[in-house]
């Protein structure tokens, strides 16, 4: 796992079944060749997510069913089934692509191409049985890093419009807050919590330096309401 990433397990009775994720070892009758996990839960969900912050892609992922079996032990192919992945964006926005997964006992790649500019990436176990068969997991390709602007949007304009800049990091810095206070300075003027009696686009708290002789936190403007020449009055 690289750094940053983690796998979770979850399901709707986490408290009296604790989630988590089983592997086969070479012992185990469902050992193929490859150490992959897989969620001890039919019902549960796998969710990766990067807990550096920065947006990831997943490229690819290997893919197998895992058998059930007959009572004899031998394994039970119940032929392709599909995995949908359900990628989340910082805006809290969804992209999911679904595979099918025709690859019994043997992990096979199955390329992701939609899952772009994640915070997270979650899908289900499979319920088990035909169509719907559960499966095992491993190898999964990321890319860490952001393509687009819109994969870095986290949807609220007031807090920055966030860029993907080309370093493939995503830039939350703010267009304009001479106010500092993490707010862009025109969602202030619109949500009024800064006033702009001269209609500028900048808070008039910006414009008092040397623009405010009588002190009244008013910029001393013709256009300003009760702040006309206030300190040459009659010129
Ligand atoms: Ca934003
Ligand atoms: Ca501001
Ligand atoms: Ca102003
Ligand atoms: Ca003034």
């Amino acid at each position: 796992m690289e750094d940053g990433f983690r796998l979770s397990a979850d399901h709707i009775d986490p408290i009296s079944n604790p989630p988590n994720f089983k592997t086969a070892g070479i012992l185990n009758e469902n050992y193929f060749g490859s150490t992959a996990p897989w969620h001890h839960i039919s019902t549960g969900t796998i969710t990766l997510t990067n807990d550096n912050g920065a947006v990831f892609s997943v490229r690819s992922v290997t893919l197998a069913e895992l058998p059930n079996r007959t009572q004899e032990g031998d394994p039970i192919n119940f032929g392709p089934f599909d995995i949908e992945f359900v990628g989340t964006r910082n805006n809290g926005s969804q992209v999911s692509e679904t595979v099918t997964v025709d690859s019994f006992i043997t992990l096979a790649p199955y390329d992701l191409s939609a899952l772009t500019g994640l915070v997270a990436v979650t899908w289900a176990q499979g319920a088990g049985g035909s169509g719907v068969a559960t499966h095992m997991f491993d190898d999964i390709l990321v890319v860490v890093g952001c393509c687009a602007d819109n994969e870095c949007d986290d949807g609220d304009p007031c807090n920055g419009i966030e860029s993907c800049a080309p370093s493939g990091a995503c830039d939350t810095s703010l267009n304009a807050d001479c106010n500092g206070n993490l707010t862009e300075d025109a969602c202030d003027i619109a949500q009024g919590t800064s006033l702009d009696c001269q209609s500028n686009g900048v808070p008039d708290e910006c414009e008092l330096g040397g623009n405010d002789c009588n002190a009244d936190s008013i910029p001393d403007d013709r256009t300003c309401a009760g702040a006309f020449f206030p300190c040459n009055f009659g010129q």
